[in-house]
C-alpha cells in the first residue's frame, strides 16, 4: 500500500508538530511483538499545560511472522499527538497503532516516520500492513533499507488549509529535532478534538462553542456517568469510586446533584458535572443537525428522544457499535426501531453523543430554587415550552433555543418538557428526560423541583471538561 499525498479536510485543524518521544530502556528481540498495548495512555488535564503521561510498554512480547533475526534492538514508543502510538518491533519494522481513535487510510497521509538521523522516511517506500478491527486501529510498517532504525520518531504534520494542496515532497529538510529524552517537550498544540480524546475517564467528545451560550470549545462525556467499579448502580454507595464515560454498564443514579458535582471535580482541574449553559451547547448543537429529526431536516418531523418509551423499564448501558442506538424490551441494542426513539445524537463536528435527550435524566451544576420560569402560575404538572415565561435568573433561551421559541417547538418536536415545582422548593435543574417520560423527554427536558440531594433512579449525571486556552 501507497501512501497517497491528499490531505484530508477532516485534519484542517491540525496546526502542530509534535514530537513525543518516550524511551523505554529495554531491550527484547526482534521475534517480539507487544502482545498487549498497555503503553501510550496520553492524558490532558489541567489547564494550560497539557500533561503526559507515557506508561512503558513491559515486555511479554511474541512476534512470529518467520524471521529469525535474534539482534537485540531497542524498544521504544513514540506517541503521536495522542491518539497513534508507534514502535520498532524489528530491525526494519515498526508497528503503529491506535486504541483510542478510529483512523482511516487516508489519515496515515499525515503521519511522518523519522529515523535515527531525524531523516524523514519517504512515505512511498513504505511497505504498509494495514490492520483495522472494532477495538484497536493498527498498521505494521516496513521500513526500506537505508535507514538507521535503532530509533523512530514520528509526527503529524501540518495539514494544509487547501484540501487538494500537496503535502512537501520528502526528503525535504525535516522539523525541528526531536526533545531529549531528559527533557520531554510538552506539545505546543493538540487540537481541541484531539485534547477531548485524550482526556481519561473514557471516552469524551468536543462539543463546538457556541456564542449564544458558552463561547469556548469543552469536552462531554460521550455516554452518561458510568462508575468505575463494574458494579456500576452501586457505584455511589461505596467510597473512591469516580465517573467514566464508557459504553458498558447502567448509569451511575441514585446520587444527587451536589455529589455529582463533587465527582466530576474530583476528575481534576477543568473537570466539572456540566453546567446548564454547556448543555445547552451541546443540544443545541444536536438540535441544528438534520440528522437528529426524523424529516432530516431541521424543524422537520421530530428529534429523536432517546430510550424514553418504558419498555425496557429501566436504564440502559450504550453500545460500542453506535449503530445499535435502539433498545426495545431489554437492554440489547438494536440497529433499528422506532426514529423518536434513537439513543445517539450526532453533533455538527460528528461526533456521536448517547443520551442526551433520554435513558437517564442528567444533573446540571445549575440550582434555582426561589426565582422559577412559570413557578407562580403552574408547577406540578409538565408543561409545553411555548408556556413557560423566562426570568432574569433563568431566561427562556437558558431552557430551549431561540430557534425552538420562533418555530414553536413543543414535545410534537419531541423537544421535552418543563417541570417547575413550587417556588421555595427543589432547585436542581437535570436536563434530558430518561427511560419512563415518553413525550416529556427530549435534548430540553428540564425540571426544578428535586433538592440539591434528591436522589432516584432516573437521574444520573454526566461530566464536561472545559479546555483552557
Ligand atoms: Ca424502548
Ligand atoms: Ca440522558
Amino acid at each position: 500500500m501507497r501512501f497517497s499525498t491528499k490531505v484530508s479536510m477532516r485534519y484542517l485543524n491540525f496546526l502542530f508538530l509534535i514530537f513525543i518521544t518516550a524511551c523505554s530502556n529495554q531491550t527484547f528481540t526482534s521475534k517480539q511483538l507487544p502482545s498487549q498495548s498497555e503503553n501510550g495512555d496520553f492524558t490532558v488535564g489541567n489547564g494550560n499545560n497539557a500533561t503526559k503521561d507515557v506508561e512503558e510498554s513491559n515486555g511479554g512480547f511474541t512476534l512470529g511472522n518467520g524471521k529469525d533475526n535474534e539482534k537485540e534492538i531497542e524498544a521504544q514508543t513514540v506517541i503521536v499527538g495522542g491518539f497513534l502510538s508507534c514502535q520498532i518491533i524489528e530491525a526494519d519494522t515498526v508497528r503503529c497503532w491506535s486504541e483510542t481513535t478510529k483512523l482511516s487510510v487516508e489519515d496515515l497521509d499525515l503521519i511522518v516516520l523519522l529515523d535515527n538521523d531525524g531523516e524523514p522516511i519517504p512515505k512511498e517506500s513504505l511497505d504498509v500492513e494495514f490492520k483495522d478491527s472494532e477495538s484497536l486501529f493498527e498498521m505494521i510498517i516496513t521500513i526500506p533499507e537505508g535507514f538507521n532504525l535503532t530509533t523512530i520518531d514520528a509526527y503529524v504534520e501540518e495539514a494544509k488549509l487547501d484540501d487538494d494542496e500537496e503535502i512537501p515532497p520528502m526528503g525535504q529538510p525535516g522539523p525541528a529535532a526531536p526533545p531529549s529524552e531528559d527533557e520531554p517537550e510538552t506539545p505546543e498544540e493538540l487540537t481541541n478534538e484531539m485534547i477531548c480524546a485524550s482526556l481519561s475517564g473514557g471516552n469524551w467528545v468536543l462539543v463546538p462553542g457556541s456564542p449564544d451560550y458558552h463561547p469556548q470549545d469543552f469536552c462531554i462525556m460521550k455516554y452518561e456517568a458510568k462508575c468505575s467499579n463494574p458494579e456500576g448502580k452501586a457505584c455511589s454507595e461505596q467510597a473512591g469510586e469516580s465517573p467514566i464515560s464508557i459504553a458498558e454498564n447502567t448509569p451511575w443514579v441514585e446520587i444527587g446533584q451536589d455529589d455529582a458535582k463533587v465527582k466530576c471535580s474530583e476528575l481534576g482541574s477543568g473537570f466539572e458535572l456540566i453546567n446548564n449553559k454547556q448543555w445547552m451547547a451541546v443540544t443545541s448543537n444536536a438540535a441544528s443537525v438534520e440528522s437528529n429529526w426524523s424529516g432530516n431536516s431541521v424543524g422537520q418531523g421530530e428529534l429523536s428522544r432517546g430510550h424514553s418509551d418504558n419498555s425496557p423499564s429501566f436504564a440502559c448501558g450504550a453500545s460500542s457499535d453506535e449503530s445499535n442506538a435502539y433498545v426495545q424490551g431489554d437492554c440489547g441494542g438494536l440497529d433499528s426501531g422506532s426514529f423518536n426513539q434513537k439513543r445517539t445524537m450526532t453533533l455538527t463536528n460528528g461526533a456521536v453523543v448517547w443520551d442526551l435527550p433520554g435513558n437517564v435524566r442528567e444533573h446540571t451544576s445549575y440550582f434555582n430554587s426561589s426565582a422559577k420560569p412559570s413557578a407562580t402560575w403552574i408547577f406540578h404538572r409538565w408543561v409545553q415550552f411555548r408556556s413557560v415565561r423566562g426570568n432574569d435568573a433563568l431566561p427562556k433561551t437558558d431552557l430551549i433555543p431561540q430557534i425552538a421559541i420562533d418555530q414553536r417547538w413543543d414535545s410534537g418536536q419531541s423537544i421535552g418538557q418543563y417541570w417547575a415545582g413550587a417556588n421555595g422548593s427543589g432547585g436542581g435543574l437535570p436536563r434530558g428526560g430518561s427511560w419512563l417520560d415518553h413525550q416529556n423527554s427530549g435534548l430540553f427536558s428540564a425540571t426544578l423541583d428535586r433538592s440539591a440531594s434528591y436522589t432516584t433512579d432516573y437521574v444520573g449525571f454526566r461530566c464536561s471538561y472545559v479546555i483552557q486556552d
